[in-house]
C-alpha cells in the first residue's frame, strides 16, 4: 500500500560536485534521506513504468537506504528496479547497467573516497539515462524542490533479500537482484585485448591491485584474477567492508601508502594500482615511478589506439580545468579536439554523447572513456595493462618516452582540508577581487600574464557554468588554480593546483615539488594561505 508521509523540508540538500554528501547521522535524521530521494523523483518527468538502477559502494548505511529507495521507487511508479547483489554496484558498473538496460536512470549510493562508518560519510546521487551524473540543470531543480518538499511516497512491504540473485515482485514493481560484476566484466572484454594481457601475466609480469576494502574487490577478483590470471595474493584488501577497514578508500599517495612503498621497494611488482570507494578513481604506479593522474590521462590518450576498443583513434580528449595541460599536447599531435570543462564528471556527458571526445580525465585520479558516462578505475588499469602488453616496455620507460616526446608537465595539488568555511570563502573572495590587477605583476621569478575566474560554455547545449575556479596564468606557461572542493562534508577544503611545463629532457627527473617551487611560492604570496587559514602546510600533497 502506498503511504504519503508528511515532512518539513531540509535546507541543506544542495548537491555538490558529485551528488549529496553528508555524515551518516545527517542521512539518518528522520525523513532526510526520503526527502532527498523524493526531491529527485519530483524533478523527473515521464518515468512511470520504466527501469531504475540502484546500487552503492557497500559503505555503512548502504543496505538501509537501498531498501528505502526500492520502496519509494515502487510508490512513485517505476516499473522495475535493477539492484546489485548485496546492494553493491561500482559507479562505472551502474553507469553501464543504465545504458545497457535503457533504464530511465539510477540512484548511486556513495561518498566515493570519503571514509565510511556510523559517524563518517554517506552520499547519494542520481544518474540520467545516458548513464552519467545528473547535469547541473537537474541538480539545481532537485535542490529547489528539496527546499519546499512537504511529503514523500513510500510502499509498505518487507525488506527485499538483497543477497539472493533473482526476480521478485513487490508493490506492483519488478525487483531484479543481479550479479554486480558480470555485465561490467563483459564490457571490459570488448574493449581490451584480454589474450595479450593474460599472456603477459603468464610470462611472469606481476601486477598488484589494492581494492582498499571498497567496492572493486569483487570486480578485481573476477577480472584480474579469474579472467586474466593475476596472482590472487597480489589483489589486496579485496573484501568490501562497511568502514573500509577504518581507512579512507582514497587511492592517493597518503592513503595508499603501503602500495606506494611496495612499488618503490627493490623487489616491487611490475605494476601497481588501486581504486577508490566506488570504483571510479584509479592510482597507477610502476616499479619505482608514480604516474600522476594528469600524466596518466595524456599517456592513455597517446597510446589508446593499441587497445582494440580504441584502434580507430580518438574523436577528442576532454579534461577538467584544474587538470594539467599534458593531454592538450597529445590532442594537438593527434589533431583532435581538446575540451576544458569545470571539475565534475557531469560536464563530460554532453561532449561524450555528441561524439566530441572519446577519452576524459581529471587530476583527481579519474579517467574514463565513452564506454560509460562515469570515470572508471578498473578501465584505466586495464588500458594501462593492455598498453604494457603491446609495447612490452616498463611503466617507467613509457613515462620517460612520453616526456621525451611531449615535454614533462610538472604538476601538484595541495589540499587544505576542513578549514573554516568562512576563512576559505574570504580567501577566495580576496583573491578574486585582486584578479583584474594581477596581469603584468611579478610574483617572485614569475610574471602574471592572465588571471580570471573560470567560466565554462558548454559547446553542445550552450549552457554556461560560472565561478569554476580562479586561474592565474604566468608568462612561459606556468599556472596556478585555486578552488574550493565540492565533495567534502566538514568545513571547506581549499585546493591549490600548480603546474609548469618543462621541455628539456635533462630536467625531467627533478622531484615535482622542487620543480614547482616558484609556483608554490607564488600561491602563498598571492593568496596568503598561511595567514588566512592558520595552516602552516597542506593536509595532503599529491
Ligand atoms: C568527484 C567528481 C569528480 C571531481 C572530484 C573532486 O569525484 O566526480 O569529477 O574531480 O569529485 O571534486 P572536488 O575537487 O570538488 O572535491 P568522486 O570520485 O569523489 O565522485
Amino acid at each position: 500500500m502506498t503511504k504519503t508521509i508528511k515532512i518539513t523540508p531540509f535546507a541543506d540538500q544542495k548537491p555538490g560536485t558529485s551528488g549529496l554528501r553528508k555524515k551518516v547521522p545527517v542521512f539518518q535524521t528522520p525523513g532526510y534521506t526520503e526527502a532527498f530521494i523524493q526531491s529527485i523523483f519530483d524533478s523527473l518527468e515521464g518515468y512511470a513504468g520504466t527501469t531504475l538502477v540502484i546500487g552503492g559502494d557497500g559503505r555503512y548505511y548502504n543496505r538501509e537506504v537501498i531498501q528505502t529507495a526500492i520502496r519509494m521507487a515502487a510508490a512513485n511508479g517505476f516499473g522495475r528496479v535493477l539492484v546489485g547483489q548485496g546492494g553493491i554496484l561500482s559507479t562505472p558498473a551502474a553507469s553501464h547497467l543504465i545504458r545497457k538496460n535503457e533504464a530511465f536512470g539510477g540512484l548511486i549510493l556513495s561518498a566515493s573516497h570519503n571514509p565510511g562508518g556510523p559517524n563518517e560519510d554517506f552520499g547519494l546521487k542520481y544518474n540520467v539515462a545516458n548513464g552519467g551524473p545528473a547535469p547541473e540543470k537537474l541538480t539545481d531543480a532537485i535542490y529547489s524542490r528539496s527546499k519546499v518538499i512537504d511529503r514523500y511516497l513510500i510502499e509498505d512491504f518487507d525488506d527485499v533479500d538483497l543477497d539472493r540473485i533473482g526476480t521478485f515482485e513487490a508493490g506492483g514493481m519488478i525487483i531484479e537482484v543481479i550479479n554486480p560484476v558480470t555485465d561490467y566484466a563483459e564490457l571490459m572484454e570488448t574493449l581490451f585485448d584480454f589474450d595479450a594481457i593474460r599472456a603477459m601475466i603468464a610470462g611472469g609480469f606481476r601486477a598488484t591491485f589494492d581494492a582498499m576494502h571498497a567496492v572493486t574487490g569483487p570486480y578485481a577478483k573476477e577480472i584480474l584474477v579469474r579472467r586474466l590470471g593475476a596472482d590472487p595474493a597480489l589483489v589486496l584488501n579485496a573484501v568490501p567492508l562497511e568502514d573500509f577497514g577504518g581507512h579512507h578508500p582514497d587511492p592517493n599517495l597518503v592513503h595508499a601508502k603501503a602500495l606506494y612503498d611496495t612499488m618503490m621497494s627493490a623487489d616491487a611488482p611490475d605494476f601497481g594500482a588501486a581504486s577508490d570507494g566506488d570504483g571510479d578513481r584509479n592510482l597507477i604506479i610502476g616499479k619505482g615511478v608514480f604516474v600522476n593522474p594528469s600524466d596518466s590521462l595524456a599517456m592513455l590518450a597517446a597510446n589508446a589506439h593499441l587497445a582494440p576498443g580504441y584502434k580507430a583513434g580518438l574523436k577528442g580528449i576532454a579534461r577538467s580545468m584544474p587538470t594539467s595541460g599534458a593531454a592538450d599536447r597529445v590532442a594537438e599531435k593527434l589533431g583532435v579536439e581538446m575540451h576544458e570543462t569545470p571539475t565534475g564528471w557531469k560536464f563530460f556527458g554532453n561532449l561524450l554523447d555528441a561524439g566530441r571526445c572519446t577519452i576524459c580525465g581529471e587530476e583527481s585520479a579519474g579517467t574514463g572513456s565513452d564506454h560509460v558516462r562515469e570515470k572508471d578505475g578498473l578501465w584505466a588499469i586495464l588500458l594501462w595493462l593492455n598498453i604494457l602488453a603491446v609495447r612490452r616496455q616498463s611503466v617507467s620507460d613509457i613515462v620517460n618516452d612520453h616526456w621525451a616526446t611531449y615535454g614533462r608537465t610538472f604538476y601538484s595539488r595541495h589540499d587544505y582540508e576542513a578549514i573554516e568555511s568562512e576563512k576559505a570563502n574570504h580567501l577566495m573572495k580576496a583573491l578574486e577581487d585582486r584578479l583584474p590587477e594581477l596581469p603584468g605583476q611579478s610574483v617572485g621569478s614569475l610574471t602574471v600574464e592572465r588571471a580570471d575566474s573560470f567560466t565554462y560554455h558548454d559547446p553542445v547545449d550552450g549552457s554556461i557554468s560560472r565561478n569554476q575556479g580562479l586561474r592565474i596564468l604566468f608568462e612561459g606557461g606556468a599556472r596556478l588554480v585555486f578552488r574550493l572542493s565540492g565533495t567534502g562534508t566538514s568545513g571547506a577544503t581549499l585546493r591549490v593546483y600548480m603546474e609548469r611545463h618543462e621541455p628539456d629532457p635533462a630536467l625531467h627527473q627533478q622531484e615535482a615539488q622542487a620543480a614547482l617551487a616558484p609556483v608554490i611560492e607564488a600561491a602563498e604570496t598571492l593568496a596568503g594561505i598561511r595567514e588566512r587559514t592558520g595552516r602552516d602546510a597542506p593536509t595532503v600533497i599529491t
